[in-house]
């Protein structure tokens, strides 16, 4: 037997008995094991070299057109109770999705290997990391999985260890690529199985199960129960002139910038008196306690699926320096010389379109507007090598941001911590490519973790506001937005490295070394408070980014109220009674002309 752990070999026989397949391969996460996935997949065309002299090692993945991107549709939570998993998620009867998806399953691997993969996600050595194994017939699946997590040998011997002993369960998730029908594309969750099953997508989080169906869906899900949070967030470590590092969690929906501001390069003023940006996770982040009442804060992944389009030189420089060596892009442009290509990164012109036709802007970007990268986090010149402290970083700051193109200013700051979870749970961002079957332009998505959260989001607002007890001491939390146009449609704020002087002002209301003042939505930096030198932001530039419209934020807020009122009973009344508090503000606020009661009672 393949392993120590009857219950591991007894899964593993029984999906190979439903599925079929020609070979079993048990992955050891080798280098060697690695160079032969790879180079079965250049035969049979899974994967494409790239041009070998400017990038070594970098190999491109065309993926099945309708398969391009994560699906909400088929995405679902199976409890026993329709409750539990909330109106935020699509939910089944456990045995009526078991039923259902495995009879997809049923002889799906015949004449394919299927691969049996150990992952940790986190730290191996970690009291903080959680253990799966996925089972897939994808060698594209096992690649990615190398470079996203811990896998393979050392993996499976903490699976066995923590199986004998029987403090940890590890998560059984089940994966085939099907037919990549789009319409059975399903994705199913049992958390209280601990256990995935996907079918009919090769794609990213649709496919590595160890990234979004694992550490965020199931790991919210155990988060609650034990304790903990499982975040859709960055962490990045702000070091200043007197080497101070303060770290820093972001929570922006999918492609809003997680990946760029986890890798800023700080402005040519910063990097002279010393300022470093230390990047520890761009995509998810487990919190707890420690003993100190601080949060402490593991990223669970070892690699990045990062968004390609936009990354640049000037945007993201560190990200586009990791990409040059031992990188696997998916669904990108290519070069006349076979380099890898895509928009925003530079003015030369694609020979070939992501689909591998002749380029021609007639069908539309070269690249997908969802291609991505898979590559080994400490690749990133900016890898900070706490992303392997077995404790985690403490967390100063927890920042929540969207894409908001009217009304949502550059950055404010939450009263306290109820606040600051009233300002995640009111989040709403336009929509991006990252979903490929949303239908809406712009949607609530709070704490960014609409599609991701694994239970009740009104149970989960209850479960953040429990971590405000005697003695914590809790981060401050931001709302930021990078992305408010004016008036010529372009984006009012800069963007990218620039967002440093944001961070700074951030960590500087923490020390409590930086001013703001105070409005009904929170606390704001005044121009004085925030270090614009050397931007030249014209005066109306900056008015508008800082602009905060009562009247209009009170419609947010109706609207803000009646998406809450959605969760009903679930909904904590201390959250309800928050909003209320930022209601009577912006009314007490608003000119008196401006509510005809307010006129009629001044003149009574
Ligand atoms: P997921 O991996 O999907 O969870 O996304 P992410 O949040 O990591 O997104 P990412 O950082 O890759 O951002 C994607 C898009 O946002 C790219 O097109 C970037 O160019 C753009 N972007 C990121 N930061 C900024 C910014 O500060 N200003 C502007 N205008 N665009 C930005
Ligand atoms: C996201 O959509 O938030 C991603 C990409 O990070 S995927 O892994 O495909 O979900
Ligand atoms: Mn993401």
């Amino acid at each position: 037997m393949p392993s120590k752990l009857d219950s591991l070999n007894r899964w593993v026989d029984d999906v190979a008995k439903r599925t079929n397949p020609d070979r079993i391969h048990w992955c050891d996460g080798s280098d060697t094991e690695y160079r032969q996935l790879v180079d079965g997949m250049l035969k049979t065309g899974d994967l494409i070299e790239l041009n070998q002299q400017t990038h070594p090692r970098c190999y491109l993945h065309r993926s099945d057109p309708r398969d391009v991107a994560r699906v909400e549709k088929l995405t679902v939570i199976c409890t026993r109770n329709r409750d539990d998993a909330g109106p935020n998620n699509n939910w089944m009867d456990p045995a009526a999705a078991h039923a259902k998806i495995d009879a997809l399953f049923e002889g799906c691997m015949r004449g394919r290997t299927m691969y049996v993969i150990p992952y940790c996600m986190g730290p191996l050595g970690s009291p903080l990391s959680r253990c799966g194994v996925e089972i897939t017939d994808s060698p594209y699946v096992v690649a990615n999985m190398r470079l996203m997590t811990r896998m393979g040998t050392a993996a499976l011997e903490r699976i066995e260890r923590e199986g004998l002993t029987q403090n940890g369960m590890f998560i059984k998730a089940l994966h085939s690529i099907g037919e990549l029908d789009p319409e059975r594309r399903w994705i199913m969750h049992f958390p209280e199985e601990l256990t995935i099953k996907s079918f009919g997508s090769g794609y990213g989080g649709n496919a590595l199960l160890g990234k979004k169906c694992h550490a965020l869906r199931i790991g919210s899900w155990q988060a609650r129960s034990e304790g903990w949070l499982a975040e859709h967030m960055l962490i990045v470590g702000i070091e200043n002139p007197q080497r101070e590092i303060r770290y820093v969690a972001a929570a922006f929906p999918s492609a809003c910038g997680k990946t760029n501001l986890a890798m800023l390069i700080p402005p040519e003023g910063y990097r002279r008196e010393g300022w470093k940006v230390w990047t520890v996770g761009d995509d998810i982040c487990w919190m707890r306690p420690g003993k100190d009442g601080r949060l402490y804060a593991i990223n669970p992944e070892a690699g990045y699926f990062g968004v390609a389009p936009g990354t640049s030189k000037k945007t993201n420089p560190n990200a586009l320096a990791m990409l040059q060596h031992d990188t696997i892009f998916t669904n990108v442009a290519v070069t006349e010389d076979n380099q890898p290509w895509w928009e925003g990164l530079d003015d030369r012109t694609p020979a070939k379109d992501w689909q591998g036709r002749d380029y021609d802007p007639a069908n539309g970007p070269a690249a997908h507007p969802n291609s991505r990268f898979t590559v080994r986090a400490n690749q990133c010149p900016s890898w900070s090598p706490e992303a392997e402290n077995d404790q985690g970083v403490p967390i100063d700051a927890i920042v929540f941001g969207g894409r908001r193109a009217a009304r949502v200013p550059l950055v404010f700051e939450a009263r306290d911590w109820t606040h600051g979870v009233l300002v995640g749970a009111s989040m709403a961002s336009e929509t991006t490519a990252a979903a490929t079957d949303v239908g809406v332009a712009i949607r609530r998505d709070p704490m960014a973790m609409k599609p991701f959260c694994g239970y009740n989001f009104g149970d989960y607002f209850a479960h953040w506001l429990s971590f405000d007890q005697p003695g914590a001491k809790l981060p401050m939390v931001f709302h930021v937005n990078w992305f408010r146009k004016g008036k010529n449609g372009k984006f009012l704020w800069p963007g990218f490295g620039d967002n440093m002087r944001v961070l700074e002002w951030m960590l500087k209301r923490v020390t409590g070394e930086a001013g703001a003042v105070e409005t009904p939505i929170g606390n704001l930096p005044r121009g004085k408070d925030l270090n614009l030198e050397g931007l030249g932001l014209g005066d109306g530039a900056l008015d508008e980014l800082f602009r905060v419209d009562n009247r209009e934020w009170r419609e947010e807020e109706t609207a803000i109220g009646e998406y809450l009122a959605g969760y009903g009973s679930h909904l904590p009344g201390k959250l309800k009674a928050e909003w209320q508090r930022i209601v009577d503000a912006l009314d007490a606020a608003a000119e008196p002309a401006a509510t005809p009661e307010r006129k009629a009672a001044a003149a009574s």
